[in-house]
């Protein structure tokens, strides 16, 4: 999955791709360099980050999203419930909801209805205090377990089990020893059965990995890092990985396919 975050303040690309045009030519960009899916989103949800209104994230993103899909699959991700119908009216196929139904009542019942596969990320509040959250007692446990909640919470609402795909949010209300400790003992989060999608792509976490707070590898020189996550990821059975630099993605995944051998070369 290709992110295109149309938005003026994301951490890993903020302001890059804010205009329409710029949004869809890099998106465009991104499907030709292999991504399956586009990830469209109007809401930067980096720690600290105010909300746009609705009417500045449906601007922000119904032009991309119309665009955009006419080329490739593409799921908006957003928090609110009339920003993905809207999305879906113009052509997205998924829903990407990085508060996993939490952030708006209405968004468990509109998947039900639309039977769109919807992506629920594990989530404890808004980006603005999100870190003071990082509370866990077992991160993976707990993780798990409030993943499993929002499952019950879905479903009750009609959302048929095999749309729900699931994400351990990296980075959100987690701290470095958190995101770590989740990607190695991802497997139990893929044992609840459902899909599982994961974005370690230029995260924070991965900027400081051995080195110190003046030497930490800003955004744009976490791909390396971010590729390294994707072939662990992959190998866990992970089924889509959210990324910014799809090359190098590609390269992770075709070289992993190379290493492990086809049955003829066996
Ligand atoms: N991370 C960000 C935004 N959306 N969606 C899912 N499902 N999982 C993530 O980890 C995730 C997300 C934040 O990253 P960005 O600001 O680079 O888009």
């Amino acid at each position: 999955m290709g992110v295109v975050n149309v938005t003026p303040d994301s951490f890993s690309d903020g302001g890059a791709w804010f205009t329409p045009e710029a949004a869809v030519a890099h998106g465009r960009e991104l499907v030709e360099q292999g991504a399956d899916l586009l990830d469209v989103g109007g809401e930067s949800t980096r720690p600290g980050a105010e909300r746009p209104s609705t009417t500045e994230e449906l601007r922000r993103v119904l032009p991309v999203v119309e665009a955009l899909s006419a080329l490739a699959p593409v799921s908006v991700d957003t928090m609110r419930a009339e920003v993905a119908a809207a999305a879906l009216d113009a052509g997205a196929s998924l829903v990407n909801d990085v508060s996993g139904g939490l952030a708006d009542p209405e968004m468990a019942a509109l998947v039900a209805e639309r039977a769109v596969p919807y992506i629920a990320m594990h989530w404890r509040g808004h980006s603005r205090d999100m870190q003071a959250r990082a509370q866990y007692d077992d991160v993976v446990a707990d993780v798990v377990r409030e993943l499993a909640e929002r499952v019950e919470v879905l479903t009750a609402a009609g959302v048929r089990p095999d749309a729900v795909l699931l994400d351990p949010g990296l980075g959100f209300a987690k701290n470095a020893g958190h995101n770590w400790e989740l990607l190695r003992r991802l497997d139990e989060v893929v044992a609840l059965g459902h899909r599982v999608v994961v974005g370690t792509s230029r995260k924070t976490f991965l900027g400081s990995v051995g080195r110190t707070p003046a030497t930490a590898r800003p955004p744009l020189e976490r791909d390396v890092a971010t590729a390294v996550t994707t072939v662990h990821v992959a190998a866990q059975g992970v089924w889509c990985v959210r990324v910014h630099d799809v090359v190098a993605t590609v390269d992770a995944l075709d070289v992993t396919e190379a290493l492990r051998g086809s049955e003829d070369e066996r």
